[in-house]
């Protein structure tokens, strides 16, 4: 870094297994004992669970069928996610009390930009999880980093109710050993592409030339390259809110059936509801959508009002689509869904505090 940049100072707030310690604060009789809240409804997992429960193996996205063999004395609660927005907004107005430039990535979490800000980030990252705890009874932890990537990675390390910063001399020997699904953008199946590649740790991908990257990976190859040595110029984005969540797929060679398209079809859909059941479930659906590329380059998509995944409505939105081609061959098939905005009734409904 030149010496006229200024260093950023990012901090990453997570709150410490959010839904289950807003039920025990208001169930206190529940503090100590294992709990975990779902499980009763949609398809039966865990949205999350205390860390006593922790102890026991049990994890968010966990059937709680398993949840229970693995803790016995497990207390499962129903989702209030009324409740887990009020919380939300709680807290982002005590953000707000610090720095306007707040990113919320899901109810229980955001990114604070503090470089105006003259004090030290790790004391301003110690003031907020202190009015957190004042405010709302609730445990929160943080990472403090000169960028976003690190500042997430970073608020994991001192969980509970811990923070930890990384400085900029820090970064390298931070990031060598880092298993590469912590990376930015890398999922579940990147991660197993990176695998095959031989790539398993930020310090293994650094050894790599970015136009091996590039070659392997594509345009995320320069990403990694980036990210693997800690490089993330990413803005703390005070407006963006996830609005969709889709899954695309471009197929080797073209279908020329609409038959073949939804045998693709039904994959994408189960694709979208995995994704959908890890960290959006705080989220109403407000839309359902296919898109679809044919021969020739030209999109189009088909939506359908809806608050949920149904696979009967995307096999009627491709079929919708696909026709609209008047017999092209289809190069890639999209499945989404639209959201509708988070913030809204959280900050709202704060006035009644
Ligand atoms: P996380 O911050 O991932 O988890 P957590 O806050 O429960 O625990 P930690 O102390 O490790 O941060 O997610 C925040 C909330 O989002 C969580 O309380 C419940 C919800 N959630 C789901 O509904 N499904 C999921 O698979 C995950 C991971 C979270
Ligand atoms: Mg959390």
């Amino acid at each position: 870094m030149s010496e006229n940049e200024t260093q950023r100072k990012i901090i990453h707030v997570d709150m410490d297994c959010f839904y289950a310690a807003i039920e025990i604060r208001e169930q206190p009789e529940l503090a100590g004992k294992p709990v975990a809240v779902g499980g009763s409804s949609g398809r039966g997992v865990l949205t999350t669970c205390n860390y006593e429960a922790r102890e026991f193996g049990c994890r968010s996205a966990m059937p709680a069928f398993k949840a229970r063999d693995l803790c016995p004395d497990l207390i499962l609660l129903p989702v209030r996610f009324d409740l887990y927005r009020k919380e939300s907004a709680r807290i982002r107005m005590i953000f707000a009390q610090f720095t306007e430039l707040i990113e919320p990535l899901s109810l229980d979490e955001a990114y604070l930009d503090v470089s105006h800000l003259r004090s030290e980030a790790s004391t301003i990252a110690w003031e907020i999880r202190q009015r957190i705890r004042i405010e709302t009874g609730l445990a929160a932890s943080a990472g403090i980093a000169p960028n976003k990537f690190i500042a997430k990675i970073a608020s994991d390390w001192r969980k509970p109710d811990g923070q930890f910063e990384v400085r900029e001399d820090e970064i390298h020997d931070f990031l060598s050993d880092l298993p590469v699904n912590k990376i930015w953008g890398v999922g579940k199946r990147t991660a197993a592409r990176l695998h095959e590649a031989g790539l398993r740790t930020c310090g293994e991908v650094r050894q790599r030339s970015e136009v091996e990257l590039v070659q392997r990976f594509g345009k995320f190859g320069r990403s990694l390259y980036r990210l693997s040595r800690g490089i993330d110029e990413r803005p703390v984005n005070p407006n963006r809110e996830r609005k969709s969540l889709s899954n695309e797929r471009t197929f080797r060679e073209n279908l020329t059936t609409v038959d073949e398209g939804l045998v693709e079809l039904e994959k994408l859909i189960v694709e979208l509801q995995e994704d959908l059941s890890g960290r959006h479930e705080d989220r109403t659906i407000r839309e359902c959508v296919v898109k679809v590329k044919f021969e020739d380059f030209q999109i189009t998509s088909a939506q359908r009002g809806g608050d949920h995944v149904d696979a009967e409505v995307f096999r009627e939105l491709l079929v919708e689509a696909w026709e609209r081609g008047e017999g092209k061959s289809v190069r890639l098939i999209g499945a989404g869904v639209r959201f509708r905005p988070l913030a809204v009734d959280g900050v709202e409904q704060l006035e009644m505090f």
